[in-house]
Order: C-alpha cells, then sequence, then structure tokens
C-alpha cells in the first residue's frame, strides 16, 4: 500500500496514561510509537485522538463506590466496564506520549469528555448516538480511508475502526503497529468484531513510500 490523497491515518490514543508505567498501562504499548512514526512520514495526513476525561468520569472505579477496576457495572446505555482514573484532562498522563511525531497531525480529536458517557470510538460515544464529529470532517476533506493504529486494540482503536467503516470509509487496521489490554479474550473478540465488520488488516512492512 501507497498512502494517497484519500488516505488518513487515524492515531489513537497514543498517551502517556497507556505506555508501561501509566494509570492504566497496555503491555508493550510503548513498541506502537516507532511503527507509527514511521507511518505518520508516509501519510499525507494525520489525526490524533485523546482519551480525555474530566476528573470524576463516570467510567473510573473511583466513580462507583464498592466497585473495582476492570469490574462492569450497568450504565443507561449498557454495560461499562471500569477503569483505573486515567487521562483526566490536562495531566501528564493524558498528555500524548513523549517522542510520537505528533507535530504532522492536522487534528487532535478529544472524546470521552462527558462526565456520564465514555468513548472508546473516535467516532460515536458509548450511547451509540452522542457524535464526535471525526466522520463529518473526514468526508468533508474528501478521505475515503482510514488506517488505524494506537492504542488499545479491544478498545478505542477496535470501536473506532469499525464506526469509521459504518460511517462510510474503508477500515484497515495496522497489526504492529496496534497492542490490547485484554479482558477476558477482549483482544480475540475485537478482532473478530472488526473482520465482520468489514475491517482490512495490514502489517506495516506492506506500507511504502512513492
Ligand atoms: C481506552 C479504556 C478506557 C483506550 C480508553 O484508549 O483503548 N481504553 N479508555
Ligand atoms: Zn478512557
Amino acid at each position: 500500500m501507497i498512502p494517497g490523497r484519500g488516505d488518513v491515518l487515524l492515531v489513537v490514543d497514543v498517551q502517556v496514561d497507556f505506555l508501561p508505567g501509566g494509570a492504566l498501562a497496555v503491555p508493550d504499548g510503548d513498541t506502537v510509537i516507532g511503527p507509527i512514526n514511521r507511518l505518520i512520514g508516509l501519510f499525507p495526513h494525520v489525526v490524533l485522538t485523546q482519551d480525555w476525561h474530566p476528573p470524576g468520569h463516570a467510567s473510573f472505579a473511583t466513580s462507583h463506590p464498592g466497585k473495582a477496576a476492570f469490574e462492569t457495572v450497568a450504565m443507561p446505555y449498557g454495560s461499562q466496564v471500569l477503569w483505573p482514573e486515567h487521562c483526566v484532562q490536562g495531566t501528564h498522563g493524558a498528555a500524548l506520549a513523549p517522542g510520537l511525531r505528533a507535530e504532522r497531525a492536522e487534528l487532535v480529536i478529544r472524546k470521552g469528555c462527558h462526565q456520564d458517557v465514555d468513548s472508546y470510538s473516535a467516532f460515536l460515544e458509548a450511547d451509540r448516538s452522542t457524535r464526535t464529529g471525526l466522520a463529518g470532517y473526514l468526508a468533508e476533506r474528501g478521505f475515503t480511508r482510514v488506517v488505524l493504529c494506537g492504542l488499545a486494540t479491544d478498545y478505542c482503536v477496535g470501536w473506532s475502526a469499525i464506526d469509521a467503516k459504518e460511517a462510510g470509509f474503508e477500515a484497515r487496521v495496522v497489526i504492529d503497529a496496534v497492542r490490547g489490554i485484554d479482558i477476558d479474550g477482549s483482544v480475540k473478540r475485537a478482532w473478530a468484531a472488526m473482520q465482520s465488520a468489514g475491517v482490512d488488516r495490514i502489517k506495516s512492512g506492506a506500507i511504502g513510500g512513492s
């Protein structure tokens, strides 16, 4: 694949809190940075996302007395996994990973900003009705294919890929430029869900320059 003008690289949640030592560390999360930086150099257009929660966000276990991180709770919009406090707006943990070539990004979209609704997807929040505006932006820019990388495979990358497809774009996930949290087989389930939604996969080595 040689990225062309219809292609946009969507770099999902490569933030301090998802790296080793962070509040919600993704195993080997830091290993995506090298391949992603190479991809950033190859794509004509780059968009980043940032998980960006207000203090006391509803997805935090600490907001639910008696509940522990990684348990689930019923929310008005469905079942919600509870997380350690992470990516709180303006904190160091919410910052983009040092070393990520973020300067080439044309847009940084922040999500999970609503107090009572989580948003794994960069397109559609967990209530499945509140839109982030990203689909409109990408369509207006004339992009037709979204190539995804970042963290975490089983949550924000997977949901974003499926919603990209749902929004009418081609979607392609770079398998060696993503890592998962993996709760009870969630990585395997995410790949299966992506496949049935028609999301493609590619290795970063198969993406080159013109
Ligand atoms: C994510 C869990 C909670 C992610 C964000 O970026 O995949 N996962 N918030
Ligand atoms: Zn989050």
